[in-house]
């Protein structure tokens, strides 16, 4: 049985042991990541049980990114071996040129996972769920990929399953505003619960002011119970639809890979709400737990427990949360 499933990709990180250009690097870690596997695993070590759908090469690396999920708990019985293509790698370049940010290079075009098409959904998968969760990575991997996310959605939709989307916009591999825009549509559209981003929100729709940002949202995300917009350092504001706006200034913590930050803010927010915590719980909670996660490099690795939200929480304090109207 899993409370949450999700579909998308996951691929080998190279993370340098430096930071600075690439060019210069000669050493890399070597971590698993993908947005949507590292939401799955940032549940399960806050007790959620979780699926994913995804497809791996017939390789090394492919075995490496399955005993990985595995030992994060995540129901990997949906995760297909696809001989036909590799698993796709990404290298991440640390602190530069802009100091304290992040750029990744993918090498994931014709990867395994971006073959996955409608028939890597299927009912008996996503049955016993309690949210479906999609990201609008998956959706821009390939035409296929694009066809499976939609099928996950209606499936969900015709189950009635609520769907969480978080938008997730990845520039190179949407290319425009508006190829992200329309892709995303039928997604935006049938989601209950929406989490997006400050750039996601000024490469989606311009930049302008955050609420008549969120005011588009609600625009294409009719049914959205709330819409979450992740700030980063600055926290994150919680827009409930029609009613107030919840906001948490953020930990100011030092950051060392801000990579992940994202979606281990969702997954604590994810658990609060399936834990049945309020909206208030869940924010403190998320905003802690995106601090913890720019602290150590990798996705997974920082994803935290109970026993650390609560020590950082402690220790940090700022535990409120500000209504702003
Ligand atoms: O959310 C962090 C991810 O962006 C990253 O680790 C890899 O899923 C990824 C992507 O597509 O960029």
């Amino acid at each position: 049985m899993a409370r949450v499933i999700s579909i998308g990709e996951v691929m080998v990180q190279l993370n340098p042991v430096s930071s600075g250009p690439l060019r210069n690097v000669r050493m890399f870690e070597r971590h698993i990541a993908g947005s949507e596997a590292n939401i799955l695993v940032g549940l399960e070590r806050l007790g959620i049980r979780t699926r994913l759908i995804s497809r791996v090469g017939d390789d090394e690396l492919g075995l490496a990114i399955l005993a990985e999920l595995r030992a994060g708990g995540v129901d990997v019985s949906t995760v297909k071996t696809d001989a036909c293509a590799p698993t796709g790698i990404y290298f991440v370049q640390r602190g530069y040129p802009v100091p304290g940010k992040t750029i990744v290079f993918y090498y994931r075009k014709g990867s395994a996972a971006s073959r996955m098409d409608p028939s890597d959904v299927n009912e008996e998968a996503v049955r016993d769920s309690e949210l479906v969760l999609i990201t609008g990575i998956t959706p821009a991997l390939s035409e296929t990929c694009y066809e499976a996310s939609r099928s996950l959605l209606s499936l969900a939709r015709s189950l009635g399953i609520p769907v969480v989307f978080d938008t997730n916009v990845r520039v190179k591999l949407w290319q425009t505003g508006q190829k992200a825009l329309t892709g995303l549509r039928p997604f935006f559209a049938g989601a209950r619960y929406v989490f997006t981003g400050q750039g996601d929100l000024d490469f989606l729709f311009g930049p302008g002011e955050l609420e008549s940002q969120v005011a588009q949202v609600y625009k294409v995300a009719p049914e959205a119970e709330f819409v979450v917009v992740k700030q980063g350092k600055d926290g994150a504001s919680v827009y409930r639809a029609g009613e107030d706006v919840l906001r948490h200034s953020g930990y100011k913590v030092e950051v060392v890979d801000e990579l992940g930050a994202g979606d281990a803010f969702v997954a604590a927010f994810l658990a609060c709400l399936l834990l049945g915590r309020d909206l208030n719980t869940a924010l403190v909670y998320a905003n802690a737990a995106g601090a913890l996660a720019v602290t150590v490099k990798g996705d997974l690795e920082p994803l935290p427990t109970w026993g650390d939200l609560n020590l950082f929480i402690q220790r940090y304090g700022g535990s409120e949360t500000t209504l702003l109207r």
